[in-house]
């Protein structure tokens, strides 16, 4: 692969099996791109992956193990090294094959790139009761090493934050000491090879490799370029084997193998067993192939029990005074303008009130624990690879599980989010979450008329319909620079001042902003009503609600109040219908009801989402979430209206 621009190129490289591929995927996640090595049939994965301001060209090598190919995919892989010269090699090694993984690490550093060891599977060597001393590997090798376990993303920052740090200083191994005579002969040697040889890496390195690959196409090629060097290198050769009465490669490699184990030995402690600590355990399970969903579904349905158990009724506490207060005014003030203006007031607030109160505090202090507790960032790395499905990464997870809530703080948490791109698309996304106000509306009109299932079937509708859109949305949005690389921190107990501040944070964008547009816009609709524009504006909109829908035209004002709450629809429809909540069907047929709880849910965000993601995003993705829900739900409330037809 030819070098066409001047990112970094970082090749993953290591013994079959220790875990490249799974530590690239956690890395490069969906951006990854699979190629031919130029001129054969052997695949390699690439990509370009963003991390801290710094664009990382990473590419996964075929396992290879060692630097002397063996076969026809070492050989391609091992060309790739020596002939792109990466900037950089990360070593990635099994740790609970130590011994065996460092006689390559030793390989590579003979070589002399600037290096940094990837630890893998410190899970697997803990459990065999290997406890490597990692500063210590360090010195002994003079490369950083990163302890990480790839399958469960632990590492990978720190790893990418060392490749950083070396890149920057250009820093290279120090050449491995051999023994006293082994030592002699490549120094030996080193000195024949003419300047314009054609070295891979360093003379040292092909000197040594001259030496160890006897029978290998380099000699060959040897011969033929340099029969002289040949020569020597014969010469020195039979020199080494006659003193060690051992082929030459042999030597080099026992000593090599000798000195791994010594580096093994003196950085590790094999005991037994020993009693794994609470956080490993609860690790075990939390991020289980298996169990770890399992999991993932309780705290997301654990979410529900909040937001219906408590959120659902602190909401009724809060809107009955405000319901009785309005009841007073009425009597009080009469029909006049002030009595309207005083109600849309108090609708303002009182809605502000209604999301802050039950949703908002609760749910984003649920949020900050799993966060603070360490959970959010596995149940991310969990839902990565589904969540690369529809273009993001999985750390968009905790905005839509906060969405199911409600929609503004959701939108505010995607602040969490790497970039600009992630945020866009998952906050365009979050207004198709059903929130608990949508949630209620399908509870009492589907759930209720048509019964349960009908609202499951609903719901399944929705997710499939998220998962389309965000394909659709990451196709339009698509941009160089991915860039999640999950710090996955280690599991502990929350801190209450943590969750507080992170809570108070998050709600002074909404109170600072969006409440105040709710209360303005609650009263310019209490003025339209007193006017009486509302018959204007289903005269206007009947051509929507009327012709296409197929909806009674006095439902266009409901949609408008909508805007304000979503709840407020199903208020405003039995208002605007003439009926009791236990009447509904006398009114509207069930196929005008699907279709209203259908355009009601996905047809534009309620006025607060609106106003934070203006305020959090911008204006004109604002505008954008405003103009592509309003279109998901014409057009499928006008599928959903040909489909009863038929
Ligand atoms: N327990 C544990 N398993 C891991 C870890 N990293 C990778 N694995 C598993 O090890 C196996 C091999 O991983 P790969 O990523 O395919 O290894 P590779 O180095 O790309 O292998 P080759 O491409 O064949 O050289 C997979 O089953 C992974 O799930 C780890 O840190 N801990
Ligand atoms: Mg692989």
């Amino acid at each position: 692969m030819a070098k066409k621009n001047n990112f970094p190129d970082i090749v993953f490289i290591g013994q079959p099996n220790s875990g490249k591929s799974t530590l690239f995927n956690a890395i490069a996640g969906y951006k990854a791109e699979t190629s031919n090595f130029a001129g054969t049939t052997v695949e390699h994965a690439h990509s370009k992956v963003s991390f801290k301001g710094n664009l990382l060209n990473i590419i996964d090598l075929p396992g290879t193990y060692s630097l002397n190919p063996s076969d026809e995919v070492e050989k391609v892989a091992l060309r790739h090294l020596f002939v792109e010269k990466p900037d950089l090699v990360v070593n990635v090694i099994d740790a609970s094959i130590l011994g065996r993984s460092l006689e390559m690490t030793l390989e590579l550093i003979e070589l002399g790139y600037p290096l940094v060891v990837a630890l893998n599977m410190v899970d697997l060597a803990e459990k065999k009761g290997i406890e490597v001393d990692i500063e210590k590997l360090e010195s002994l090798l003079g490369v950083p090493v990163i302890p990480t376990i790839a399958t469960r993303g632990r590492g990978i920052k720190e790893l990418l934050d060392a490749v950083l740090t070396v890149l920057h200083e250009n820093k290279r191994p120090k050449p491995i000491n051999w023994s006293k005579d082994v030592e002699d002969n490549i120094v030996e040697l080193e000195k024949l090879i003419p300047a314009d040889f054609p070295i891979v890496a360093n003379k040292r390195f092909t000197a040594v490799k001259m030496i160890e690959t006897e029978r290998l196409v380099f000699n060959k090629m040897l011969m033929e370029i340099n029969p002289s060097l040949k020569k020597s290198l014969d010469e020195v050769r039979g020199e080494l084997e006659a003193r060690h009465n051992t082929p030459a490669y042999e030597v080099i490699a026992a000593e090599r193998h000798h000195l791994a184990f010594k580096i093994f030995e003196e950085s590790c402690q094999v005991t037994r067993r020993k009693k794994i600590g609470w956080q490993k355990r609860a690790d075990d399970i939390i991020m289980h192939p298996l169990l770890g969903y399992v999991i993932l579904l309780g705290v997301f349905l654990a979410f529900f029990v909040v937001i219906f158990k408590v959120g659902n009724p602190l909401e009724e506490l809060l809107l009955g005074p405000l319901n009785g207060l309005k009841e007073y005014l009425a009597v009080h003030l009469g029909n006049g303008l002030l009595f309207h203006l005083s109600e849309g007031l108090i609708q303002g607030i009182g809605g502000g009130a209604a999301i802050v109160l039950p949703y908002f505090v609760p749910l984003l202090f649920m949020m900050s624990l799993l966060e603070d507790i360490g959970y959010l960032a596995r149940a991310s790395f969990l839902m990565d690879t589904f969540m690369h499905r529809i273009g993001l990464h999985g750390n968009s997870v905790s905005p839509f599980i906060l969405g199911f809530g409600c929609n503004v703080p959701a939108v505010i948490s995607t602040r969490i989010l790497g970039s600009r791109r992630d945020r866009i698309i998952t906050t365009l996304l979050i207004p198709f979450v059903p929130c608990s106000a949508r949630t209620t509306i399908i509870l009492a009109l589907i759930a209720f008329y048509l019964g349960p299932f009908w609202a499951l079937g609903f719901y399944v509708f929705n997710i499939f319909l998220l998962g389309v859109l965000g394909r659709i949305l990451s196709f339009f949005f698509k941009e160089p620079s991915p860039g999640l690389i999950l710090e996955i921190p280690s599991l502990k107990l929350p801190s209450l001042k943590n969750m507080a501040r992170k809570t108070f944070i998050h709600l002074k964008a909404f109170i600072k902003f969006a409440w105040p547009i709710l209360i303005a816009g609650s009263v310019v609709l209490a003025i339209m009503q007193y006017f009486q524009l509302d018959k204007y504006v289903n005269i206007a909109l009947s051509p929507l609600v009327e012709k296409a829908l197929g909806l009674p035209q006095e439902l266009g004002v409901t949609l408008v109040f909508g805007f304000l709450r979503k709840e407020l629809s199903l208020v405003m429809m039995l208002q605007a219908l003439g009926v009791d909540y236990h009447y509904l069907m006398n009114a509207i047929t069930y196929q005008q009801m699907v279709i209203f709880v259908v355009f009601i849910s996905f047809f534009i965000p309620c006025l607060s989402t609106v106003a934070i993601i203006w305020k959090e995003i911008g204006r004109k993705i604002a505008l954008l979430s405003v103009a592509l829900n309003t279109a998901v739900a014409v057009v499928i409330s006008l599928v959903i209206r040909l489909i009863l037809k038929l």
